[in-house]
């Protein structure tokens, strides 16, 4: 079948008012760039002309400044799930502008297929290539895309020059059957394969191919910062005790790392640990730092959703795939983060917490319990079903203004039931085997930097007793003073003793 070019402004020019839309992608790899840009623009129009236009926007996860960015500031999004992080959609977000609907990964493909949220008028995808009949090799990062496209009336592609025709064989492209009839998942080991090398569509669904040329824009590497590298640090300092100590396997597991600063000087630090064997990643992102630990062979493998690799990096796998394809695999959101699959392999969940609380509760998303960061992403599934969930966090934030420990987090979205092991820059809490009462103990003698551990004792000995000791009238003085006075260290708790 041959397919109509079109420009993005004709792709976006079909999209009306009030329709559902699915991007491919996870983070910036793999989403459109083009089309939404112009979809944004005909907001603008529309809105200028008096009349309403915005659209409900699903994806795998956050998009970019092409995506999102464009989009909110346009205010073209009515609805909006799973996971974001721009700061324009931030603001709309908070203002409910936007409606956000903060869905663990893992679920939300199955969620839509499940009827949840009604019906998929477009699904727009970015493919390194396409052939006649509908098979297309897609970009550095899937996301939700094959449930979306099953599901989309219509399709449109942009078809991306930049990627090369080489990336096929690095896809593992399945929907999951759904209940009563789901049976289990057959990936062993991080390498295991289950489905197609590419995305079958129906080629009727195709209303446009829109030819692009970018590079996926992801923001180069930096150098972790000095608090970074001792939480890294003291994250590799408790694997490699486990390691150690029996409790790990003579073959090490699988590992989960998030993103940022902190996940780098981790993967860093498992770089240069003589002690820990080589490793495999399950995980839902791969950054620069992982392309460097599969060339010095100290990570064999990568199984992932997103290569969200800088520019030069992408350029670099892109000139290098020979080397690259058999070391990694890119699978949906649904099977990357599959708890079945995570639970099976006994990945190492490592990611970090906004704060967490002196008996081991954990927010990701909220600042200050009330403000939409970005969202729960993946971490909920890997936390929850993980060999060892590590949270980890700097003891302070905003020049010591804000400690990241606190009496009772201002919003839960990890329980103390998940939660493992707490690391900061001041060391490292071991939960596992202890009651709240000792959990406070280690977290506020370990974690809490020396400003704060006082107050957080003063708040411990408030307890009037039970199994978690909390003075629900002091909870959240930590988050009041701070809105009060601009500063955590003015807690006072005499005045609820
Ligand atoms: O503010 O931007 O004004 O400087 O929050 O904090 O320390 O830069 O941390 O970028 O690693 O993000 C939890 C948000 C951490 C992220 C979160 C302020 C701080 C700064 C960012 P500024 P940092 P990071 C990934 C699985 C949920 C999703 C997830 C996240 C800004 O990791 O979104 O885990 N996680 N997905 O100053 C007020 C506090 C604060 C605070 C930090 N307690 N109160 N502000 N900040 N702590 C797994 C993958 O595989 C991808």
């Amino acid at each position: 079948m041959a397919f109509n070019r079109i420009t993005a402004a004709e792709a976006a020019d079909m999209i009306k008012d009030g329709d559902t839309v699915g991007f491919s992608g996870f983070t910036a790899p793999g989403a459109p760039k083009f089309v939404p840009e112009e979809i944004a623009a005909k907001a603008v129009r529309e809105h200028e002309a008096g009349r309403p236009f915005k659209i409900n926007l699903f994806t795998g996860a956050s998009t970019s400044e092409h995506a999102d960015g464009a989009l909110a500031r346009a205010n073209a999004i009515n609805m909006r799930a799973p996971y974001q992080n721009v700061p324009d959609l931030r603001k709309r977000i908070n203002c409910h502008d936007v409606h956000y609907c903060d869905r663990h990964l893992s679920e939300m493909a199955q969620e839509f297929r499940y009827g949840f949220y009604g019906k998929m008028d477009f699904a727009i995808i970015e493919a390194a290539d396409i052939t006649p009949d509908g098979e297309i090799i897609l970009g550095c990062g899937l996301g939700n895309i094959p449930t979306y496209a099953s599901m989309a009336d219509k399709i449109i592609i942009e078809l991306n020059a930049k990627l090369p025709k080489s990336l096929h064989g690095m896809h593992d492209v399945v929907i999951l059957q759904d209940p009563p009839y789901r049976r289990e998942i057959g990936i062993y080991t991080p390498s295991d394969r289950i489905g197609s090398p590419v995305l079958k569509v129906d080629p009727s669904k195709i209303v446009g191919i829109v030819e692009t040329d970018s590079y996926d824009c992801v923001k180069p590497f930096t150098e972790p910062d000095d608090t970074s590298k001792l939480i890294g640090s003291n994250v590799v300092r408790f694997l490699v005790g486990e390691y150690q100590a029996g409790r790990l396997p003579k073959e090490f597991l699988p590992l989960q790392s998030g993103v940022g600063n902190v996940a780098n000087a981790v993967l860093y630090d498992l770089g240069e640990s003589t002690v820990l064997p080589k490793f495999q990643m399950y995980t839902e992102v791969i950054q620069d730092a992982v392309v460097e630990l599969l060339k010095k062979g100290k990570c064999t493998f990568a199984s992932t959703c997103s290569m969200t690799f800088s520019d030069k990096t992408e350029e670099e796998v892109f000139a290098n795939m020979d080397f690259f394809r058999d070391k990694i695999v890119m699978r949906p959101a649904e099977i990357s983060n599959n708890p079945e699959v995570i639970r099976r392999l006994g990945v190492i969940a490592m990611n970090t917490a906004l704060e967490a609380d002196i008996f081991g509760g954990v927010n990701s998303t909220h600042v200050l319990g009330t403000k939409m960061m970005n969202g729960i992403g993946g971490s909920g599934d890997f936390t929850r079903n993980a060999y060892i969930s590590i949270f980890s966090c700097p003891s302070v934030t905003k020049g010591g203004l804000i400690s990241n420990i606190v009496p009772m987090v201002a919003h839960a979205d990890h329980s103390e039931h998940s939660v493992d092991v707490v690391v900061t820059d001041q060391g490292i809490a071991d939960l596992r085997h202890l009651d709240p009462v000792q959990r406070a103990q280690v977290i506020i003698e370990n974690c809490a930097h020396p400003d704060y551990r006082p107050l957080l004792l003063d708040y411990l000995h408030l307890g009037k007793g039970g199994q978690t000791p909390h003075s629900l009238q002091a909870a959240f003085e930590f988050h009041n003073a701070f809105n009060n006075t601009g500063d955590m260290r003015n807690a006072d708790f005499a005045k609820y003793k």
